[in-house]
């Protein structure tokens, strides 16, 4: 066993490995590239001469995604399973519950050992919980997420950047490596006439249709590369002086992707780091990438309250409680901010924005949820109602980025007090006009009318 794969490894239970099959449980890392999960199965399948299957439970509903982001995932799993073939490594789908279908998935092909992502999601663990009890093989974790596992990463919560950088930077020399390249798996799986029935799972599949696929982002890794490379090419020069600007479109554009796990963070870092050219915007791209991702993977994981104000630093569940009673000069119902429909025009078209590409640029998303803070009755209801419209409408909703996202902008989770004024008390506060002063307003509104149809 290599060693830069079995240290990205961690036992799930302690039962000892059958014979059979060895199994990779796919559900975060939706791609056969750079997967430390599937190389660490792999290397056991090759030492015991066995065979290697991935499967991946598709369930309806996860965390009320809807058509747009299914859609995206769906294309990007027929990708993974066309490109697994290649390998000779079959790639299968089972419906329904995890903790029911996982291990009768792995008693019906009698699986050896089964391998499995890392997720801090409340959702994900209880999988691993229930699914590490009820097979009766051995069961391993790797993260192939963050650079550095995340329990290595930090044995506990941090409470800011600053407290978590310095942890990274330790190990980042270690873990930021190249990756090994799958093989051709010389293994078989008896009687392999795997082949997904994409349109029937599909049109089986219950789900909220009313939100629509973002047609102009094509899902894969594939993809995920050209976005990089293109990246690389063309904006990372001055992705440090314009990444706050939402009129220049120097995003990475590829959370997408990284939600999905079409592409490794670590891929990203590697071929990032080895870029020549400017410093700092390199520097605040590896900063972005790994040092706010992996701390945002350290809160959802060891605070898992992560969506609720309970999560909130106490000096923010304070202020906010204190400033809970003032006068809130607007208040917008659920109805009314979700059709963009407020007297800020900047904040409507940030939302016009989400609802007809399924995304917004990092510096608009801390404005738009600072003033849901500031247009809800109560944090707890300003807290909930954007995490609704992340989650309804973003592609890269669901995520830990995300929810850390709204946790810094409404809660000031990862932040600090700062002058204190109504309804945000302490909590950092930012005004239309610290926008104007930013970027050209006007023109962002301007750009964000929703695509009219064509008369
Ligand atoms: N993971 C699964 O294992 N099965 C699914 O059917 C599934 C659906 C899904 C839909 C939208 C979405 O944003 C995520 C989804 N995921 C699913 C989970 C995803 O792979 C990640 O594990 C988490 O969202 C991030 O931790």
């Amino acid at each position: 066993m290599t060693v830069d794969i079995q240290r990205r490894a961690r036992r799930l239970n302690d039962r000892s490995p059958n014979p059979g099959p060895v199994a990779y449980w796919m559900s975060r890392d939706q791609r056969a590239q750079d997967n430390w999960a599937l190389l660490y199965a792999q290397e056991l399948a090759r030492e015991r001469q066995q065979s290697l299957v991935v499967v991946f439970n598709l369930l309806p509903q996860f965390l009320q995604a809807t058509w747009r982001q299914y859609h995206f995932m769906l294309e990007g799993l027929r990708l993974v399973e066309e490109e697994l073939r290649r390998y000779q490594i079959p790639f299968l789908v089972t419906t329904g519950q995890p903790e029911t279908e996982v291990p009768r998935f792995a008693k019906r092909h009698g699986i050896g050992t089964l391998v499995t992502d890392f997720s801090p999601l409340r959702i994900n663990q209880h999988w691993y919980g229930q699914v590490s009890r009820s097979i009766d093989c051995e069961f391993w974790q790797v993260d192939t997420h963050n650079i550095i596992p995340c329990w290595k990463a930090s044995g506990k919560r941090e409470y800011a950047a600053y407290t978590f950088r310095p942890k990274v930077h330790k190990q980042l020399d270690d873990y930021l490596t190249e990756f090994p390249s799958l093989q051709k798996h010389p293994h078989p799986l008896p009687g392999d006439n795997s082949a997904v029935d994409w349109r029937q799972l599909e049109t089986k599949l219950k789900i909220d249709r009313s939100v629509g696929p973002i047609e102009d982002v094509n899902p894969g890794n594939d993809a995920a590369i050209a976005r990089l490379k293109h990246f690389l090419e063309n904006d990372l020069a001055h992705y440090d002086e314009l990444r706050n600007n939402p009129n220049n479109n120097v995003q990475t554009g590829l959370s997408p992707y990284l939600h999905f796990g079409h592409i490794a963070p670590q891929r990203v870092a590697w071929e990032v780091q080895r870029e020549s050219g400017s410093g700092a915007s390199r520097e605040a791209l590896l900063e972005q990438l790994i040092v706010r991702r992996e701390l945002s993977d350290n809160f959802c994981y060891y605070c898992q309250e992560y969506d609720s104000f309970d999560a909130f630093p106490d000096w923010a569940k304070e202020t906010l409680t204190e400033h809970q009673s003032d006068p809130r000069e607007y208040v917008y119902s659920g109805e009314e901010l979700e059709q963009g429909k407020t007297h800020d025009p900047l904040w409507n078209a940030a939302q016009e924005n989400l609802v007809a590409r399924g995304t917004m640029h990092g510096y608009l998303r801390m404005y738009w949820a600072k003033k849901i803070l500031q247009w809800s009755l109560t944090p707890q209801e300003a807290l909930a109602q954007a995490i609704y419209l992340n989650d309804r409408y973003q592609l890269d909703g669901r995520d830990p980025n995300g929810y850390t996202g709204i946790a810094w902008s409404i809660g000031g989770v990862h932040d600090r007090p700062w002058f204190e004024r109504e309804v945000f008390g302490k909590i950092r506060y930012m005004s239309y006009n610290g926008c104007r002063r930013k970027f050209d307003v006007e023109e962002y509104i301007a750009n964000s009318q929703p695509q009219r149809e064509d008369t």
